[in-house]
């Protein structure tokens, strides 16, 4: 039973109790902050609940980022370097294969693989980065490119998303991560992202991944030039989707971080707003199984918070880090897996490792194994 007291949100709270899609208008109107957030909280929490009990879960992972060279020139990115910027870098096989071994040495299930748009290296050189890691450490799950790699991939090869995707699987890509979706709707997306992937591309390419059996994430860049309808429209553009397919996993919000970018004079999202996109999205999102506090981006006590806001997932370990610490991120670089375990279980809820794909994952000193798939209702 929800305990909820105002009137405004009663309509909104007996679809919420009987399982009944919220609207395009039901979405803006939780958004206002005529809509306590406390509130919004209740709600988005008993669906959470629902849908995951009292599970959070985290994973054991690692992040690479090939290159920082890129072609594009997105005002919201601190990572990007020029081509012959000094700070701009391309990894050698050598030091890929040293994140491998360190990813197995530290028991990593997953390396989250993304990086700029190299204007002078191929796709066999991106198509490397897979295989080398692939046959030397083919129980690494690899999360990797975006729907904007994925689209440059296209143009280099003149072949199609289908093509590049299978060909990608066949050199070793586990999933898709949810990057570069940012906020489709052109009236932002022609700002902040003029050239890149639009949103056609971008549901094209997870539509494909989807139909090839890939599983992916999704995201959403707020906290700066948007309007709330504009996060609404998001958010339902996504639940269609996964209407049609059921391959997206988890729904990331992500909270723009201003430091050294090209919209630094914005202030970064304060952590209401941080929970209410948070609980909105849960609401929305009535489709996707999870929704994942990232306390790299959020902080950790907001992450913490987040996880009584809708969210089930905080995300992983994480190391090597470079996108948000560039854009002025203050969390740390990375989190043991005590640490992670002792933020969850301060919440109150049960700290539970997966895989990429969610499964329960089973420790014996240092091997493990992926055990029951989760399923959330
Ligand atoms: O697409 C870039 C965002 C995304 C900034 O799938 C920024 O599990 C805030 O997608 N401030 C990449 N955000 C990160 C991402 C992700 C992260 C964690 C887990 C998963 C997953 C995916 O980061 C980009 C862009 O939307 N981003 N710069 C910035 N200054």
């Amino acid at each position: 039973m929800l305990r909820t007291s105002s009137p405004i949100l009663q309509p909104i709270r007996d679809k919420v109790e009987s399982g009944e899609r919220l609207t395009f208008d039901d979405g803006l109107l939780l958004e206002s902050p005529e809509v306590p957030l406390p509130e919004l909280g209740e709600l988005a929490n008993f669906v959470r609940e629902r849908k995951n009990g009292n599970a959070a879960y985290y994973n054991i992972n690692t992040h690479l980022n090939p290159t920082n060279v890129c072609v594009y020139r997105c005002v919201f990115c601190a990572f990007r370097a020029d081509l012959r910027d000094p700070k701009g870098y391309w990894m050698t096989d050598e030091q890929i294969l040293a994140r491998g071994q360190e990813a197995a040495d530290n028991g990593c299930t997953e390396m989250h693989i993304v990086g700029g748009l190299h204007h002078m290296q191929g796709y066999d050189a991106y198509r490397r980065v897979i295989s080398l890691l692939h046959d030397n450490y083919p129980s690494l799950h690899l999360k990797a490119w975006t729907p904007v790699e994925i689209d440059w991939f296209c143009r280099q090869t003149k072949k199609s998303i289908e093509w590049v995707l299978s060909d990608m699987i066949d050199a070793g890509l586990g999933s898709l991560p949810g990057g570069g979706a940012e906020i489709f709707h052109p009236e932002v997306r022609h700002q902040i992202c003029e050239h890149k992937a639009d949103a056609g591309r971008w549901f094209e390419t997870h539509r494909t991944a989807h139909r090839l059996g890939l599983r992916s994430n999704c995201t959403m860049l707020y906290g700066h030039i948007e309007q709330p309808y504009h996060r609404i429209d998001h958010l339902c553009r996504l639940r269609e989707l996964q209407d049609e397919t059921g391959g997206f996993q988890t729904f990331i919000p992500l909270a723009f971080h201003p430091d050294n970018t090209g919209l630094a004079h914005i202030k970064k999202p304060s952590s209401l707003v941080d929970l209410r996109t948070m609980a909105v999205s849960r609401l929305m999102l009535d489709n996707i199984p999870h929704v994942k506090a990232y306390w790299i981006m959020l902080g950790v006590g907001t992450a913490q918070l987040a996880l009584a806001y809708g969210a089930d997932d905080i995300d992983g370990t994480v190391r090597h880090e470079l996108i948000y610490h560039d854009a002025g991120a203050e969390t740390p670089e990375i989190l043991s897996v005590e640490q992670l375990r002792g933020i969850i279980a301060e919440t109150g809820r049960e700290p539970v490792e997966r895989d990429t794909l969610y499964h329960r994952i089973q420790r014996d000193g240092e091997r493990w194994n992926a055990g029951e798939a989760i399923v959330a209702k």
